[in-house]
C-alpha cells in the first residue's frame, strides 16, 4: 500500500502508527499538499494527505477512513470492538481530530491570507474551540485503557502537531495531557519516531 503523507502531517502520523500497531507495511511517499500534483489528485480528488492507495490500485482518504480500513483488514487490532471501547476510542479521535482541525485553520489563516485579509475574531474563535477540545481531552484521556488503540495515536499525534507547530499553546493550561503524552512514549517507545516533525 502507499501512502501519501507528509513528516509534519498530525492525521498523516495518526495513519502510520495505526498500519504500525496492525503490522501493515506501508509506502510513505512524502507529499507536499501545496503543489497539488497528478500523483496526490489522481490519489485523492480534495487533494489532501493522508491518502492511501490499495494493492489493488483503488483508493482511500480521510485519515478516519483509512485507519478504520486497517482495523479490518487487521481483523480489529486498532479499534476496540465493546460498545463501551468503540465509543470513547471514536469519541476521543473525534475531539483530538477535530481540535487540530480548529488549530490547523489558524495556521492556515496566516500562512494563506495576506495580513490585511486575516480576520482576528474568526481566529479567536478556532482557538476557543480547540482550548474547549483541549480541557475535554484531558479529562478524557483517563478513560483510556493503557494497551495503545486509535485514539491514542490520534491524541499523540494531534497535540504532537500542535507542540511543533505552537509550542506552548497547551502545555501549561493542560498538564494532564503533558503527563499522558509522555506515559504514551515511555509505554509505547516504537510510536516516537512517528510523530509530527518539521
Ligand atoms: N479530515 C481529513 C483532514 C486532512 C487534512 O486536512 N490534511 C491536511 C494535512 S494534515 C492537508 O492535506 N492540508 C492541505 C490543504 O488543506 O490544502 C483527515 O482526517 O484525513
Amino acid at each position: 500500500m502507499r501512502l501519501l503523507y507528509s513528516k509534519p502531517s498530525p492525521y498523516s502520523s495518526k495513519v502510520r502508527m495505526s498500519a504500525h500497531l496492525c503490522g501493515l507495511a506501508l509506502d510513505c511517499v512524502p507529499t507536499d499538499t501545496g503543489a497539488e500534483g497528478d500523483d496526490l489528485l489522481s490519489t485523492n480528488p480534495l487533494g489532501k494527505i493522508p491518502a492511501l492507495e490499495l494493492d489493488d490500485g483503488s483508493v482511500l482518504y480521510d485519515s478516519r477512513v483509512i485507519c478504520e480500513y486497517f482495523d479490518r483488514a487487521s481483523g480489529n487490532l486498532l479499534i476496540p470492538q465493546t460498545l463501551e471501547g468503540w465509543t470513547i476510542c471514536k469519541r476521543i479521535e473525534a475531539l483530538a481530530d477535530g481540535l487540530t482541525e480548529a488549530v490547523m485553520a489558524t495556521l492556515y489563516e496566516v500562512r494563506y491570507r495576506p495580513e490585511e485579509k486575516r480576520h482576528q475574531p474568526w481566529v479567536d474563535k478556532q482557538w476557543r474551540r480547540a482550548h474547549r477540545g483541549l480541557d475535554a481531552l484531558e479529562a478524557d484521556v483517563a478513560n483510556l485503557p493503557e494497551a495503545p488503540s486509535l485514539a491514542h495515536f490520534a491524541v499523540a499525534s494531534d497535540l504532537g502537531w500542535i507542540h511543533l507547530r505552537y509550542p506552548g499553546a497547551f502545555e501549561e493550561k493542560n498538564p494532564g495531557l503533558v503527563r499522558w503524552l509522555d506515559g504514551f512514549y515511555a509505554a509505547n517507545l516504537a510510536y516516537a519516531d512517528l510523530k509530527p516533525v518539521a
